[in-house]
């Protein structure tokens, strides 16, 4: 929300719609879209150019902050951390879905058991809709589960503490219900998914624990027809921090998303947002995957330090994983360019 555009966007690999049915009713007041002519680019369509006025971006990155606040602070002031299976999990899912309901949006809850440390821990993704007219369904993601062990932090003695996860899961459901507030007109249906049970892989004691526990359960259960459906699923994932680096993910470069990919990358650079770098970076096993292996254009945007072997920034999967390695900015960066991304459906 910062300023007018007026910008000519190169539209390759956009997938804009046809004018056709009337809009669905935006769950809130939001600026009406314009639509363009359908361009689906293949290895042989020549690259067009449309020119298109991005409509002034509404996403309010201090809102999706204050969503990351109420996310990791408890009733009583102290930290809410939301592992799977314990009552601040329960109460970040109650958050999600009391907010998305407050906008219109039909919620559900995905319910699954899954092994999670040494016992079997009921989990819940959180799903809410908003109908469409084509047909066509757009999956918006986050993980809203913390990890359970900060097992690489500095002080050694700190390593079995709980993660506060304002970037590794905050962010992500920060930016999703602020975009949800402002969600341009689309003639898809949109669906956001909040998974748990993301954060609990790669640590071994006592008792052996996988990733992406939620997205997996969600997408084994998706039928053939609503996986036919899907036009894209977009998560974002760790995208606070006020040095935030996005290149790009490589499971999504090199599957079935790679032109989202490419459109949401042409879209933040006129937008100027320059978290967004345009090179091919680490693949990362993240909520995408169950996706990508169900064939669905998918892309994660997800904070990755380009040729650094550690991968990932400082604080994470430590006790640093704080408000204070998550900036206003950075979350409307994303937003912003989700949303105009969206805005060219
Ligand atoms: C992302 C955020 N992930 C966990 N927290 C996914 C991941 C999987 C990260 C494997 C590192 C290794
Ligand atoms: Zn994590």
């Amino acid at each position: 929300m910062r300023r007018a555009l007026a910008l000519a966007v190169v539209l390759l690999a956009a997938g804009c719609t046809v004018g056709g049915p009337a809009q669905p009713t935006p769950a809130t007041g939001s600026t009406p879209g314009t639509t363009t002519p359908e361009h689906t680019p293949t290895a042989s369509t020549p690259v067009v150019t449309t020119p298109r006025a991005l409509p002034d971006p509404a996403f309010d990155g201090e809102r999706a902050l204050d969503h990351v606040r109420a996310q990791v602070t408890g009733a009583d002031g102290g930290p809410r951390y939301r592992i799977p299976g314990t009552e601040g999990n329960a109460e970040v899912a109650r958050y999600v879905d009391a907010e998305m309901a407050a906008l219109g949006f039909a919620v559900t809850w995905h319910h699954f058991n899954a092994s999670y440390g040494c016992r079997e821990v009921a989990m819940h993704n959180v799903v809410a809709e908003r109908a469409g007219t084509s047909g066509r369904t757009i999956l918006l993601a986050a993980h809203y589960d913390t990890r359970p062990v900060a097992d690489k932090d500095p002080d050694v003695g700190k390593r079995g503490q709980p993660v506060l996860g304002a970037n590794d899961a905050g962010s992500g459901v920060g930016v999703l219900l602020e975009l949800a507030r402002v969600l341009p007109p689309t003639e898809d249906a949109v669906r956001f998914l909040f998974f748990d049970g993301e954060d609990g892989g790669g640590y071994l004691a006592p008792c052996r624990t996988d990733w992406i526990l939620g997205s997996r359960a969600y997408a084994e259960q998706m039928s053939a027809q609503d996986i036919a459906a899907v036009r894209a699923l977009l998560l974002v994932d760790m995208v606070g921090d006020p040095q935030l680096l996005l290149p790009k993910e490589g499971y999504s470069a090199s599957g079935p998303g790679a032109h989202v990919q490419d459109a949401l990358y042409s879209i933040a650079d006129q937008l100027g947002h320059e978290q967004f770098v345009d090179e091919e970076s680490y693949s990362i096993t993240d909520d995408h995957v169950p996706f990508i292996e169900r064939m669905i254009p998918a892309v994660d945007l997800i904070h990755i330090i380009p040729g650094d072997p550690k991968v990932f920034p400082s604080w994470h999967h430590t006790t640093f994983d704080d408000l204070d390695h998550v900036s206003a900015s950075s979350l409307d960066a994303v937003g912003e360019t989700i949303e105009a991304w969206l805005a060219t459906l």
